[in-house]
């Protein structure tokens, strides 16, 4: 078997409160730590000129958007330092060091399958296709907690039209990068290698899916997903994947890798949805740096999703 049992997977994603906690305190204790370093080279990425040519540069002319929530936004040091990214480690305090050499130039990105013009673009012009804005979106992993994060990207969309996909192009997949001389965690059988996630076309195309190559004004940190991810705000942030090289469109539903995982936990739907436990209770959610649960809601909030879903059953399609 190249897959391990779900439950050797889901064992090592639960975070009852006393381990939260105890992560809280070493994040504190991290923060100091990086302030240190920081101080002592002045320069960002000074030790490390070559690679991930602009992690942490500041990203000009971007637009305010709309569908910004005005909740708190998260400390930037919590949003980078408290990561799911399995291809560097299952362990959240441990991406935000093991990705920091992590190439992020050059990067192609393909895009293919049912479309009329099949683009394999350099990051940096893709990046260049629309205007950047900023979206201040809330991000609510399936294992209970939530972030604000001010992203900053484009819509989804306005990539997908410059492919011109096809009338049978019903749905699109997205796969993440396969590195494994870069990436540790793909070196172990923790998941099916490449990570590869998926939306029907209709959700793709709605506004509120986003491309995201920044977030805080700057470029994407390496630990949330640089050059390139998608952000799907009202779906668990598992479908937001990270470090995307292929965007390939297809007429059948794309198999993903934590729906093969473990089905029952991981649908491929995944919408947030406080009514439809998956492994764990999705009824509340605890914000990172708050302590007191607050209730999770359909949809995390965008209820401007809920026309892309008449008519099905959510409790079947979670
Ligand atoms: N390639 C890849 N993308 C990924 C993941 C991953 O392990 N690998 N984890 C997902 C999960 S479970 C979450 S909650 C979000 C976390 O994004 P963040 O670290 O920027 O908050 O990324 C998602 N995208
Ligand atoms: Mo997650």
């Amino acid at each position: 078997m190249l897959i391990k049992k779900g439950s050797d997977i889901l064992s090592s994603e639960i975070t009852p409160q006393d381990v939260y906690l105890n992560r809280r305190k070493f994040l504190t204790g991290a923060a100091v730590a990086g302030a240190a370093v920081a101080a002592g080279f002045g320069v960002k990425g000074l030790l490390s000129p070559s690679v991930g040519a602009s992690a942490g540069q500041k990203i000009d002319g971007i637009q305010k958007s709309a569908f910004s929530t005005t909740e708190k936004i998260t400390p930037y040091n919590d949003v980078t330092h408290y990561n799911n990214y399995y291809e560097f480690s299952t362990e959240k305090e441990e991406p935000a060091g093991l990705a920091k050499d992590f190439k992020t130039r050059p990067w192609t990105v393909k895009i293919d399958g049912a479309v009329k013009k099949k683009l394999e673009l350099d990051v940096d012009s893709l990046i260049k296709l629309a205007s950047p804005e900023e979206r201040i979106y809330r991000h609510r992993c399936v294992e209970g907690w939530s972030i604000v994060v001010p992203w900053v990207g484009y819509s989804l969309s306005e990539l997908i039209k410059k492919a011109e996909p096809l009338g049978k192009a019903k749905y699109v997949e997205f796969t993440t990068i396969y590195a494994p001389n870069q990436m540790p965690g793909q070196r172990r059988n923790v998941l099916q290698w490449p990570y590869v996630e998926g939306l029907r076309m209709d959700e793709a195309m709605h506004p509120l899916a986003l491309v995201c190559f920044g977030m805080y004004g700057e470029a994407l940190p390496n630990q949330d997903g640089a050059p390139l991810r998608v952000v799907i705000p009202w779906k668990y942030g598992f479908k937001s994947a990270k470090a995307i090289v292929r965007i390939h469109f297809t007429d059948s539903q794309p198999m993903t890798s934590w729906n093969l995982a473990n089905p029952p936990a991981y649908g491929f739907y995944s919408n947030v949805n406080p009514n439809v436990d998956t492994y764990h209770s999705q009824a509340y959610e605890r914000r990172l740096g708050e302590f007191r649960p607050r209730p999770t809601q359909m949809f995390n909030g965008y209820d401007q999703v809920a026309g892309l879903y008449t008519g099905m059953d959510l409790k079947k399609n979670y």
